[in-house]
């Protein structure tokens, strides 16, 4: 394709005057793996990263069918309404997104995803979670230098891809029902200490008094998890996507959430945590990789599993002779980086 070829600067220069189809391509650039994109993709980063970071970025997690796609599309709008610019990207590495649920993201998010104020970006399919929160990551770059200054990243309530999600957003909102079968223990401990804002969603008709309930019993659940009485706890409050009920007081919570965080540095603090925690992940995760593609060590591999399944050797003596091996095949693995930079 002749669009492909399109230079990282030419490139940088489109998302910056805001065309969306160059926006596209740019996310579509950077959730490659191809080592010739991810060359281009850095350059168009490095280009584009003076321009972005400026926007709210909030995570949006619950369990699937919580109504996060219909919520975001509702929020969206109101925000849109009042002047923003409100980009929807995804983190759902669990699935193997076919056109079709894609299209139903699209449906979900019909009113969003037809309005010139917003750019919706379904999960790239691709595999593992480190590849799809990279990927969002930078995505996230491409919109914030395209003028998006709200940032609205979704994911499914399974756990590792909170983590994700929370390692780059300024605010972890969490969606929760109030018929949750066994209501609060369904919920992760670990994904309720990561909620910066809660709401119990789809408070209306026969079930709104059903979620003031719940909310207040999360209130109370809340506070036993935050054990230190000065710490900052999360409010518990009730939204309604169709009726439209409680959608301003989430917005508030997330801005006052921003406020509370502006205090004293806390914003730029959590982002340079959030960009330390992401160094090492890289850097993990391109050493595994590259012990994964190293010829050497998959050669060594077999016989020592097989020497400590017969216990003829040790885990640690085993793991010795991978990276040795790793080691001797460094300059296979990354030709040239050396002289590049
Ligand atoms: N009563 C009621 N139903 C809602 C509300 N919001 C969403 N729903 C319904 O709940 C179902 C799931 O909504 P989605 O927005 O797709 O939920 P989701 O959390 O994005 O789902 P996944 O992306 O599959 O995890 C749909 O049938 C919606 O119509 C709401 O505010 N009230
Ligand atoms: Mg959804």
């Amino acid at each position: 394709m002749r669009g492909q070829m399109m230079g990282a600067a030419e490139l940088a220069e489109q998302v910056l005057a805001g065309s969306r189809p160059h926006i596209a391509r740019a996310i579509t650039l950077v959730e490659s793996s191809r080592s010739d994109h991810r060359v281009r993709a850095r350059e168009m980063l490095r280009l584009l990263r003076p321009h972005a970071g400026n926007s709210v970025r909030v995570g949006i997690s619950g369990v699937p069918g919580a109504g996060k796609s219909t919520f975001i599309d509702a929020l969206g709008m109101k925000l849109i309404g009042q002047g923003h610019k409100v980009a929807v990207l995804a983190v759902d590495p669990s699935s193997t997104r076919t056109g079709g649920s894609i299209l139903g993201d699209r449906t979900r998010m019909a009113k969003l995803a037809a309005s010139d104020s917003a750019f919706v970006r379904p999960s790239p399919s691709a595999g593992h979670l480190g590849g799809v929160a990279r990927a969002t990551r930078e995505s996230m770059i491409v919109v914030e230098a395209a003028g998006f200054d709200v940032v609205l990243v979704e994911t499914v309530g399974v756990g590792q891809s909170e983590v994700a999600v929370s390692g780059m957003v300024d605010t972890f909102l969490l969606l929760t029902l109030s018929r949750a079968g066994d209501q609060l223990q369904g919920i992760k401990r670990g994904i309720l200490e990561m909620a910066d804002v809660i709401t119990v969603n789809k408070a209306d008709g026969d079930h709104e008094g059903e979620a003031r309930v719940t909310a207040r019993e999360l209130r109370i659940a809340m506070k036993l998890i935050t054990s230190d009485p000065n710490a900052r706890r999360p409010p518990v409050l009730t939204s309604s996507s169709y009726t439209g009920m409680g959608l301003d007081e989430v917005w508030e919570a997330i801005l006052e959430h921003r406020q509370y965080l502006e205090v004293g540095d806390g914003l730029a603090k959590r982002r340079a945590a959030q960009q330390l925690d992401w160094l090492w992940s890289l850097v993990n995760g391109e050493i595994l990789d590259g012990v994964k593609r190293s010829a050497r060590v998959k050669s060594v591999v077999p016989s020592i599993e097989a020497e400590i399944t017969g216990g003829e050797l040790s885990a640690l003596e085993g793991a010795e002779e991978i990276v040795k091996a790793f080691v001797m095949d460094v300059g296979a693995l990354w030709p040239g980086e050396a002289a590049v930079d």
